[in-house]
């Protein structure tokens, strides 16, 4: 049976949302986002799985977890997305959908946030959007696996 879980992965800091840098990153809390995120999979019939962690290697092992299990994996990595290479290493490892989200757009931020090493791993990638990043991440991700059903 196809699987129906979109695993929801959150790395360092973003446990702060909601009291960290509000104009940067908005009011919302880490929880509000996976309601949005969980909401709009829900809607196609998909459950979410959520984790957020301040350490590179329970990210790893949640995204090693996901091998087989989760269709999607839909993950904003903080500044983990700027150099944790093992991290890209997992998810190249990883059969599904990936999509990375930032609530910023790190494009237009300082120039070290400007490289991604999960972009080259990631079925896409949607910054810049708030909260709504997360919807459109789920949305994104159904779509991809919606495509690619037989
Ligand atoms: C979140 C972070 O914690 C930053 O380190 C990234 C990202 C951007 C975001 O916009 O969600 O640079």
């Amino acid at each position: 049976m196809p699987s129906k879980l979109i695993l929801v992965l959150s790395g360092p800091n973003l446990n702060l949302l909601g009291q960290r840098e509000p104009g940067i990153y908005g009011k919302a809390t880490l929880d509000d986002h996976v309601a949005t995120a969980r909401e709009a999979a829900a809607a196609a019939g998909y459950e979410v799985e959520h984790l957020q962690s301040n350490h590179e290697g329970a990210l790893i092992d949640a995204i090693h977890g996901a091998r087989g299990r989760a269709a999607a994996i839909v993950f904003n990595p903080g500044a983990f997305t700027h150099y944790a290479h093992a991290l890209a290493d997992a998810l190249a490892a990883y059969d599904g959908v990936v999509v990375e989200v930032h609530l910023s757009n790190p494009a237009a931020r300082e120039a070290w946030r400007r490289t991604s090493v999960i972009a080259p791993v990631a079925t896409g990638t949607i910054a810049g959007f708030g909260g709504t990043g997360y919807r459109l991440a789920v949305e994104a991700a159904l779509s991809v696996l919606e495509d690619a059903a037989p």
